[in-house]
């Protein structure tokens, strides 16, 4: 059993968690402080680097979708897609949106209309207008283009060459080779990719916890803080540590549509019982003002912040890139996710798809959540933003919450939710860790206690961050560890074209189902074994 064990990632991954939280819990005071720093220092030095991957991210789906490579079908020339356009859309936003949505689309604003972006007077008109606008860009079109990038080889690898692609390392053959990818490089790739992920979900874990804990506390007068805070955060762990352990994956898939409906529903109450036509208007020329505006957005540097005479504005370092590097630390376990439900779709189906109605997906909620708000602050009927500074994120988002009518059920569904994504997003986290440190999977899954481990793993450096506190030592975890991520994505992409063009190559045309996948056996110039899911030698050179 422990022979299944890949040992160098599963200890290596673990020996860098370790080393990053005991050090924090021993000197927590010295910690905090090293935590800003180090967010300073990559934000400030190479956050410039994140930017440069969304522009490259988003300019990378448009080349895949508009080129030959979109045509390639992710299964048989003649197969049908596996699921119907709608599930699969619900699937892919619950897939890649948790808890955390709930938290950014309430309050988000809430910080850009005070520290608004390029040197817009504070509270004012035109600071509404982009604080409305930069929550749907955050959550947008770049952003689900980072998300894709690992989808890609992933999907390709598992549905053209018949292959599962469980760790990252793998989904990079094409580039590294077949001795640099299962050896040392390999292992590192992936230890890191298991970094990123557990650093991406400190964040996500940090954030919901308190969420969670105010809407206790709201609903049964529970008390607040941080003992509590991480009470709730043991509880969540022990439910899809409980799931990951019994693969409950019945269980989870009940969750998951309750999930759904329920978030679906708790939109349609606050847009219909709110001011339904301010939001309609603002989420329109929040829209339309993203889009005209993307690229700008997207490049938006802030090179001249802190320099003599210009305002110090941070707000790129404090915000895009933060988010950029949040997304690009989940993008490995999505990709897993997105190719395993991609099936019998096109390579342009799900690109466009993907980024259409994911970007759709979160621009709901932060257009009827978020202007709900927004419409209470500039109406003078709840000045969210002074209850933000004075008592913090969470009771501002259940002050706005309490401006609902029937309060006490927006606020129980609103609660929930946050317990569900929580428990349906990580318990197929820790399926992914536990994968990524196997060498083979007989039976096709991870092994239980591999699994339980990992989802144990998973709420440590959450903890211990929570414990330091402040957001902005959240932040650091995903803008941290997502770094080595940064060259990972860009051979993730480099390798979807090799293999994809190597492809073109013997099937030039996938809509024609006379040239089936299976008539070209397959051979891959960078492996030594040669074939991948076909036998026999390739002699066709079409
Ligand atoms: N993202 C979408 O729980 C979560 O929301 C996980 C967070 C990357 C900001 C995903």
């Amino acid at each position: 059993m422990l022979k299944r064990i890949d040992w160098p990632t599963f200890i290596g991954a673990f020996v860098l968690l370790l080393s990053v939280a005991v050090p924090l819990v021993l000197f927590p005071e010295a910690g905090a402080r090293w935590v800003l720093t180090a967010k300073n220092v990559v934000t400030e030095q190479l956050g410039v680097l994140y930017l440069l991957l969304g522009v490259v991210a988003m300019g990378f789906m448009v080349y895949v979708v508009f080129s030959n490579l979109g045509q390639i079908k992710l299964g048989e020339a003649d197969e049908r897609a596996e699921f119907r356009t709608w599930s699969w859309a619900a699937m892919l936003f619950c897939g890649g949106i948790g808890a955390s949505i709930l938290y950014w689309s309430v309050i988000e604003w809430m910080y850009y209309i005070q520290s608004p972006p390029f040197e817009v007077e504070p509270m004012s008109n035109e600071a509404a207008r982009w604080a409305s606008t930069y929550g749907i860009f955050h959550w947008g079109i770049v952003t689900w283009s980072i998300y894709l990038i690992p989808s890609l080889p992933m999907a390709y690898f598992l549905h053209v060459r018949k292959r599962s692609v469980l760790k990252v390392s793998q989904a990079m053959l094409p580039v590294l080779g077949e001795k640099l990818a299962n050896g040392w490089l390999g292992k590192l790739i992936d230890i890191l990719f298991i970094f990123g992920l557990m650093a991406g979900t400190a964040t996500t874990l940090g954030l919901a916890a308190p969420l969670i804990n105010e809407g206790a506390h709201q609903m049964f007068g529970v008390p607040l803080g941080v003992g509590p805070q991480l009470i709730v955060l043991l509880i969540c762990t022990a439910i899809f540590g409980w799931s990951a352990w019994s693969g409950l994956k019945k269980g989870i898939k009940i969750l998951s549509d309750i999930n759904l409906w329920l978030a679906i529903g708790l939109l349609i109450f606050v847009f219909v019982l709110g001011p339904t036509l301010f939001m309609a208007n603002t989420g329109l020329d929040a829209i339309g003002r993203m889009l005209s505006n993307l690229i700008r957005m997207a490049t938006w540097t802030e090179p001249f912040g802190g320099i003599d005479g210009f305002p110090d504005s941070s707000f790129p370092q404090d915000w895009t890139m933060f988010y950029w590097a949040w997304w690009l630390v989940f993008s490995p376990t999505m990709g897993f996710f997105v190719a395993r439900i991609s099936r019998g779709r096109t390579v342009r189906q799900m690109v466009a798809g993907g980024i259409f109605f994911g970007s759709l997906g979160c621009a709901a909620f932060f257009i009827t959540l978020g202007n709900f708000g927004l419409y209470m602050q500039m109406t003078g009927q709840l000045d969210a933003v002074s209850i933000l500074n004075d008592q913090g994120p969470t009771a501002a988002m259940f002050a706005v919450l309490h401006e609902l009518p029937m309060a006490w059920i927006a606020i129980a569904a609103f609660t929930l939710l946050a317990i569900l994504f929580t428990a349906t997003s990580f318990d197929s986290t820790s399926y992914i860790l536990a994968a990524a440190v196997e060498t083979t999977m007989e039976g096709g899954e991870p092994m239980r206690w591999n699994r339980l481990f990992w989802a144990l793993s998973l709420s440590i450096l959450p903890a211990v961050l929570m414990w330091l506190g402040g957001l902005e030592t959240l932040q650091t975890a995903s803008v941290v560890g997502g770094l080595p991520l940064l060259p990972i994505a860009v051979l993730l992409m480099v390798s979807f074209v090799r293999a994809a063009k190597y492809d073109l190559r013997y099937q030039p045309d996938y809509s024609d189902p006379e040239i089936s996948i299976e008539a070209f056996p397959r051979h891959d110039p960078w492996t030594q074994k040669g074939n991948w899911s076909n036998t026999g030698d390739d002699t066709t050179g079409r």
